[in-house]
Protein backbone atom coordinates (compact mmCIF):
# COMPACT_ATOMS: atom_id res chain seq x y z
CA UNK A 1 0.00 0.00 0.00
CA UNK A 2 3.10 2.52 1.20
CA UNK A 3 4.04 2.74 -2.08
CA UNK A 4 0.44 3.73 -3.60
CA UNK A 5 -0.38 6.60 -1.22
CA UNK A 6 0.85 9.87 -0.87
CA UNK A 7 3.63 10.22 2.39
CA UNK A 8 1.26 12.17 4.42
CA UNK A 9 -1.27 8.67 4.70
CA UNK A 10 1.96 6.95 4.93
CA UNK A 11 2.81 8.64 7.96
CA UNK A 12 -0.24 8.42 9.51
CA UNK A 13 -0.68 4.85 8.78
CA UNK A 14 2.58 4.63 10.14
CA UNK A 15 1.31 6.46 13.51
CA UNK A 16 -1.82 4.35 13.78
CA UNK A 17 0.05 0.95 13.47
CA UNK A 18 2.42 2.34 16.53
CA UNK A 19 -0.82 3.30 18.78
CA UNK A 20 -2.48 0.60 18.62
CA UNK A 21 1.03 -1.64 19.00
CA UNK A 22 1.62 0.38 21.98
CA UNK A 23 -1.70 0.38 23.82
CA UNK A 24 -1.65 -3.45 23.74
CA UNK A 25 1.36 -4.04 24.49
CA UNK A 26 3.68 -5.17 28.26
CA UNK A 27 0.07 -5.62 29.72
CA UNK A 28 -1.12 -8.57 31.68
CA UNK A 29 -0.44 -11.43 34.72
CA UNK A 30 -2.00 -14.09 34.46
CA UNK A 31 -4.29 -13.29 31.49
CA UNK A 32 -1.05 -12.47 29.16
CA UNK A 33 -2.27 -14.59 26.59
CA UNK A 34 -5.08 -12.74 25.39
CA UNK A 35 -2.71 -9.87 24.59
CA UNK A 36 -0.51 -12.26 22.54
CA UNK A 37 -3.78 -13.20 20.70
CA UNK A 38 -5.38 -9.94 20.32
CA UNK A 39 -1.72 -8.03 19.45
CA UNK A 40 -1.16 -10.82 16.84
CA UNK A 41 -4.02 -9.62 14.50
CA UNK A 42 -3.96 -6.09 15.21
CA UNK A 43 -0.67 -6.17 14.54
CA UNK A 44 -0.63 -7.56 11.58
CA UNK A 45 -0.63 -6.02 7.71
CA UNK A 46 -3.86 -4.68 7.82
CA UNK A 47 -4.79 -1.50 5.25
CA UNK A 48 -6.09 0.58 8.68
CA UNK A 49 -8.79 2.39 5.92
CA UNK A 50 -11.28 2.67 8.85
CA UNK A 51 -8.65 5.07 10.88
CA UNK A 52 -7.57 6.56 8.14
CA UNK A 53 -10.88 7.64 6.56
CA UNK A 54 -11.90 8.89 10.24
CA UNK A 55 -8.18 10.99 10.65
CA UNK A 56 -8.20 12.11 6.92
CA UNK A 57 -11.76 13.28 6.57
CA UNK A 58 -11.39 15.31 10.14
CA UNK A 59 -8.39 16.57 8.46
CA UNK A 60 -10.50 18.31 6.26
CA UNK A 61 -11.66 20.49 9.28
CA UNK A 62 -9.16 20.30 11.80
CA UNK A 63 -5.08 20.10 11.37
CA UNK A 64 -4.31 18.41 14.99
CA UNK A 65 -5.02 14.95 14.12
CA UNK A 66 -3.34 13.00 16.91
CA UNK A 67 -6.29 14.14 19.31
CA UNK A 68 -8.43 11.84 17.74
CA UNK A 69 -6.03 9.16 17.43
CA UNK A 70 -8.03 7.03 20.25
CA UNK A 71 -11.21 7.02 18.19
CA UNK A 72 -9.78 6.00 15.10
CA UNK A 73 -7.96 3.12 16.26
CA UNK A 74 -10.86 2.14 18.16
CA UNK A 75 -12.21 1.67 15.00
CA UNK A 76 -9.66 -0.13 13.85
CA UNK A 77 -10.25 -2.33 17.18
CA UNK A 78 -13.49 -3.13 16.40
CA UNK A 79 -12.81 -3.75 12.42
CA UNK A 80 -10.22 -6.35 13.94
CA UNK A 81 -12.67 -7.80 16.51
CA UNK A 82 -15.24 -8.52 13.54
CA UNK A 83 -12.66 -10.39 11.25
CA UNK A 84 -11.65 -12.64 14.04
CA UNK A 85 -15.10 -13.82 14.40
CA UNK A 86 -15.89 -13.73 10.82
CA UNK A 87 -13.21 -16.17 10.56
CA UNK A 88 -14.03 -18.57 13.31
CA UNK A 89 -15.25 -22.01 12.05
CA UNK A 90 -19.14 -21.41 12.97
CA UNK A 91 -19.17 -18.20 10.75
CA UNK A 92 -17.03 -18.03 7.41
CA UNK A 93 -14.02 -20.93 8.65
CA UNK A 94 -10.75 -19.29 6.96
CA UNK A 95 -7.30 -20.30 7.63
CA UNK A 96 -5.66 -17.40 6.52
CA UNK A 97 -6.23 -13.57 7.08
CA UNK A 98 -3.63 -10.89 6.49
CA UNK A 99 -1.36 -13.31 5.28
CA UNK A 100 -1.00 -15.17 8.06
CA UNK A 101 -2.79 -18.40 9.82
CA UNK A 102 -6.15 -16.82 11.65
CA UNK A 103 -6.45 -16.50 14.93
CA UNK A 104 -8.04 -19.25 15.95
CA UNK A 105 -5.67 -21.57 13.69
CA UNK A 106 -3.25 -19.97 16.13
CA UNK A 107 -4.59 -19.78 19.65
CA UNK A 108 -7.57 -22.23 19.32
CA UNK A 109 -11.22 -20.77 19.09
CA UNK A 110 -12.02 -20.16 22.54
CA UNK A 111 -8.80 -17.56 22.91
CA UNK A 112 -9.91 -15.83 19.28
CA UNK A 113 -13.79 -15.76 20.48
CA UNK A 114 -11.80 -14.05 23.86
CA UNK A 115 -9.44 -11.78 21.46
CA UNK A 116 -12.63 -10.54 19.72
CA UNK A 117 -14.60 -10.06 22.98
CA UNK A 118 -11.32 -8.17 24.13
CA UNK A 119 -10.88 -5.95 21.07
CA UNK A 120 -14.19 -4.60 21.15
CA UNK A 121 -14.72 -4.05 24.64
CA UNK A 122 -11.54 -1.94 24.94
CA UNK A 123 -12.32 -0.32 21.99
CA UNK A 124 -15.68 0.94 24.14
CA UNK A 125 -13.40 1.77 27.19
CA UNK A 126 -10.87 3.80 24.63
CA UNK A 127 -14.14 6.05 23.72
CA UNK A 128 -15.96 6.52 27.04
CA UNK A 129 -11.91 7.79 27.99
CA UNK A 130 -11.99 9.95 24.92
CA UNK A 131 -15.35 11.25 26.26
CA UNK A 132 -14.66 12.46 29.80
CA UNK A 133 -13.59 15.63 29.81
CA UNK A 134 -14.38 16.31 26.58
CA UNK A 135 -17.27 18.14 23.93
CA UNK A 136 -20.60 17.09 23.59
CA UNK A 137 -19.62 16.05 19.72
CA UNK A 138 -17.28 13.46 20.94
CA UNK A 139 -19.72 11.77 23.01
CA UNK A 140 -21.66 11.91 19.75
CA UNK A 141 -19.39 10.69 17.67
CA UNK A 142 -18.83 7.89 19.85
CA UNK A 143 -21.87 6.92 20.50
CA UNK A 144 -22.72 6.76 16.81
CA UNK A 145 -19.46 4.45 16.18
CA UNK A 146 -21.10 1.89 18.58
CA UNK A 147 -24.65 1.88 17.19
CA UNK A 148 -23.12 1.56 14.07
CA UNK A 149 -21.41 -1.21 15.22
CA UNK A 150 -24.18 -3.27 17.07
CA UNK A 151 -27.32 -5.51 16.02
CA UNK A 152 -28.51 -2.39 13.41
CA UNK A 153 -25.21 -1.89 11.82
CA UNK A 154 -21.82 -4.49 12.01
CA UNK A 155 -24.02 -7.30 13.58
CA UNK A 156 -27.12 -6.62 11.82
CA UNK A 157 -25.42 -7.45 8.93
CA UNK A 158 -23.42 -10.33 9.45
CA UNK A 159 -27.08 -11.83 10.75
CA UNK A 160 -28.72 -11.17 7.64
CA UNK A 161 -25.22 -12.96 6.00
CA UNK A 162 -25.29 -15.90 8.09
CA UNK A 163 -29.19 -16.15 7.91
CA UNK A 164 -29.24 -16.38 4.18
CA UNK A 165 -25.71 -18.61 3.41
CA UNK A 166 -27.30 -21.26 0.61
CA UNK A 167 -30.44 -19.38 -0.38
CA UNK A 168 -30.90 -16.44 -3.07
CA UNK A 169 -31.76 -13.23 -1.84
CA UNK A 170 -33.44 -10.16 -3.06
CA UNK A 171 -31.01 -7.24 -4.38
CA UNK A 172 -33.33 -5.19 -1.59
CA UNK A 173 -31.81 -7.86 1.02
CA UNK A 174 -28.51 -7.77 -0.39
CA UNK A 175 -27.93 -4.31 -0.70
CA UNK A 176 -29.23 -4.34 3.38
CA UNK A 177 -26.70 -7.10 4.18
CA UNK A 178 -23.90 -5.26 2.80
CA UNK A 179 -24.86 -1.98 3.79
CA UNK A 180 -24.51 -3.14 7.82
CA UNK A 181 -22.10 -5.62 7.37
CA UNK A 182 -19.20 -3.78 5.17
CA UNK A 183 -20.98 -0.21 4.61
CA UNK A 184 -21.83 0.39 8.81
CA UNK A 185 -17.90 0.79 10.18
CA UNK A 186 -17.09 2.69 6.71
CA UNK A 187 -19.74 5.11 7.22
CA UNK A 188 -18.76 5.31 10.66
CA UNK A 189 -15.51 6.06 10.42
CA UNK A 190 -16.22 9.16 8.18
CA UNK A 191 -19.04 10.48 10.15
CA UNK A 192 -17.07 10.46 13.19
CA UNK A 193 -14.39 12.47 11.80
CA UNK A 194 -16.76 14.72 10.41
CA UNK A 195 -18.33 15.36 13.81
CA UNK A 196 -15.04 15.47 15.79
CA UNK A 197 -14.15 17.75 13.28
CA UNK A 198 -17.42 20.17 13.89
CA UNK A 199 -18.44 19.72 9.94
CA UNK A 200 -21.59 21.68 8.84
CA UNK A 201 -24.70 19.94 8.05
CA UNK A 202 -24.48 20.52 5.10
CA UNK A 203 -20.92 18.41 4.48
CA UNK A 204 -21.80 15.47 7.18
CA UNK A 205 -25.56 15.09 4.51
CA UNK A 206 -22.39 15.02 1.58
CA UNK A 207 -20.21 13.03 3.62
CA UNK A 208 -22.83 10.67 4.01
CA UNK A 209 -23.41 9.69 0.52
CA UNK A 210 -20.01 9.82 0.01
CA UNK A 211 -20.16 6.97 2.26
CA UNK A 212 -22.77 4.92 1.24
CA UNK A 213 -20.82 5.05 -2.40
CA UNK A 214 -17.35 4.65 -0.64
CA UNK A 215 -18.97 1.20 1.14
CA UNK A 216 -20.80 -0.28 -1.87
CA UNK A 217 -17.53 -0.19 -3.97
CA UNK A 218 -15.32 -1.50 -1.14
CA UNK A 219 -17.84 -4.63 -0.74
CA UNK A 220 -17.85 -4.91 -4.69
CA UNK A 221 -14.40 -4.99 -4.91
CA UNK A 222 -14.08 -7.13 -2.27
CA UNK A 223 -16.55 -9.70 -4.17
CA UNK A 224 -14.33 -9.42 -7.58
CA UNK A 225 -11.00 -9.31 -5.71
CA UNK A 226 -12.72 -12.78 -3.76
CA UNK A 227 -12.80 -14.43 -7.18
CA UNK A 228 -9.72 -13.35 -9.29
CA UNK A 229 -7.51 -12.21 -6.30
CA UNK A 230 -3.89 -13.79 -5.71
CA UNK A 231 -3.24 -15.10 -2.88
CA UNK A 232 -0.11 -14.29 -1.99
CA UNK A 233 -1.38 -10.28 -2.61
CA UNK A 234 -4.62 -10.48 -0.83
CA UNK A 235 -3.69 -12.04 2.09
CA UNK A 236 -7.06 -14.36 2.72
CA UNK A 237 -7.76 -17.25 0.91
CA UNK A 238 -10.17 -16.44 -2.90
CA UNK A 239 -13.21 -18.24 -3.61
CA UNK A 240 -14.84 -17.87 0.07
CA UNK A 241 -17.91 -16.25 -0.98
CA UNK A 242 -18.52 -19.42 -3.13
CA UNK A 243 -17.85 -21.87 -0.86
CA UNK A 244 -20.01 -20.49 1.45
CA UNK A 245 -22.36 -20.02 -0.68
CA UNK A 246 -22.68 -16.60 -0.20
CA UNK A 247 -24.95 -14.11 -1.79
CA UNK A 248 -22.23 -11.40 -3.59
CA UNK A 249 -22.72 -8.45 -6.11
CA UNK A 250 -20.52 -10.62 -8.37
CA UNK A 251 -23.18 -13.53 -8.02
CA UNK A 252 -26.19 -11.46 -8.83
CA UNK A 253 -24.60 -9.52 -11.73
CA UNK A 254 -21.33 -10.65 -13.31
CA UNK A 255 -17.60 -9.13 -12.95
CA UNK A 256 -17.71 -7.04 -16.00
CA UNK A 257 -20.81 -5.13 -14.87
CA UNK A 258 -19.46 -5.17 -11.29
CA UNK A 259 -16.11 -3.81 -12.46
CA UNK A 260 -18.66 -0.99 -14.37
CA UNK A 261 -20.35 -0.57 -11.07
CA UNK A 262 -17.00 0.13 -9.07
CA UNK A 263 -16.06 2.78 -11.70
CA UNK A 264 -19.49 4.62 -11.67
CA UNK A 265 -19.68 4.42 -7.54
CA UNK A 266 -16.21 6.37 -7.93
CA UNK A 267 -16.82 9.11 -9.82
CA UNK A 268 -20.37 10.01 -7.74
CA UNK A 269 -17.91 9.73 -4.86
CA UNK A 270 -15.62 12.14 -6.55
CA UNK A 271 -18.49 14.20 -7.73
CA UNK A 272 -19.83 14.51 -3.97
CA UNK A 273 -16.22 15.45 -2.78
CA UNK A 274 -16.52 18.40 -5.13
CA UNK A 275 -18.80 19.70 -3.01
CA UNK A 276 -17.26 20.43 0.01
CA UNK A 277 -15.37 23.67 0.07
CA UNK A 278 -12.46 22.22 2.05
CA UNK A 279 -9.08 20.14 1.24
CA UNK A 280 -10.72 16.89 0.08
CA UNK A 281 -7.36 15.69 -1.72
CA UNK A 282 -6.25 12.87 0.43
CA UNK A 283 -9.71 11.58 1.06
CA UNK A 284 -9.63 11.61 -2.60
CA UNK A 285 -6.59 9.76 -2.85
CA UNK A 286 -7.63 6.70 -0.35
CA UNK A 287 -11.24 6.44 -2.69
CA UNK A 288 -9.39 6.04 -5.81
CA UNK A 289 -6.76 3.74 -3.87
CA UNK A 290 -9.97 1.92 -2.57
CA UNK A 291 -10.82 1.57 -6.56
CA UNK A 292 -7.56 0.15 -7.52
CA UNK A 293 -7.26 -2.31 -4.73
CA UNK A 294 -5.56 -5.32 -5.22
CA UNK A 295 -5.82 -6.66 -1.51
C1 LIG B 1 -18.48 -11.03 13.21
C2 LIG B 1 -20.03 -9.15 13.79
C3 LIG B 1 -19.15 -9.80 12.82
C4 LIG B 1 -19.02 -9.24 11.62
C5 LIG B 1 -18.15 -9.75 10.59
C6 LIG B 1 -15.72 -8.57 8.87
C7 LIG B 1 -17.02 -9.13 8.53
C8 LIG B 1 -18.21 -8.83 9.40
C9 LIG B 1 -17.13 -9.93 7.51
C10 LIG B 1 -15.94 -10.32 6.70
C11 LIG B 1 -16.40 -10.69 5.37
C12 LIG B 1 -16.00 -9.67 4.40
C13 LIG B 1 -14.92 -10.05 3.46
C14 LIG B 1 -16.56 -8.49 4.38
C15 LIG B 1 -16.18 -7.51 3.36
C16 LIG B 1 -15.68 -6.26 3.93
C17 LIG B 1 -14.53 -6.44 4.79
C18 LIG B 1 -14.80 -6.21 6.20
C19 LIG B 1 -13.32 -6.74 4.30
C20 LIG B 1 -12.09 -6.79 5.08
O1 LIG B 1 -11.70 -5.46 5.35
P1 LIG B 1 -10.32 -4.86 4.84
O2 LIG B 1 -10.11 -5.18 3.38
O3 LIG B 1 -9.31 -5.73 5.68
O4 LIG B 1 -10.24 -3.43 5.22
P2 LIG B 1 -7.89 -5.36 6.31
O5 LIG B 1 -7.28 -6.70 6.62
O6 LIG B 1 -7.09 -4.58 5.31
O7 LIG B 1 -8.17 -4.57 7.54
Amino acid sequence: MENKINYTISIIKQEINKWLKDYFENKGTYNKKIYEAISYSINNEGKRIRPLLCILTYNMYRKDYADIMPVACALEMIHTYSLIHDDLPCMDDDDLRRGEPTNHKVFGEAMAVLAGDGLLTEASHVLFEFCKDSYKSSLEACNYILMQSGTEGLVGGQTVDILNEDKKISLEELLYLHNKKTGALINASIISGAILGNASEHDIEILKKFSDNLGLVFQIKDDILDVEGDVSIIGKNINSDQNNNKSTFVKQFGIEECKKECNFLTDECFTLLKQIEKPIDNLKELTQFLLERQY
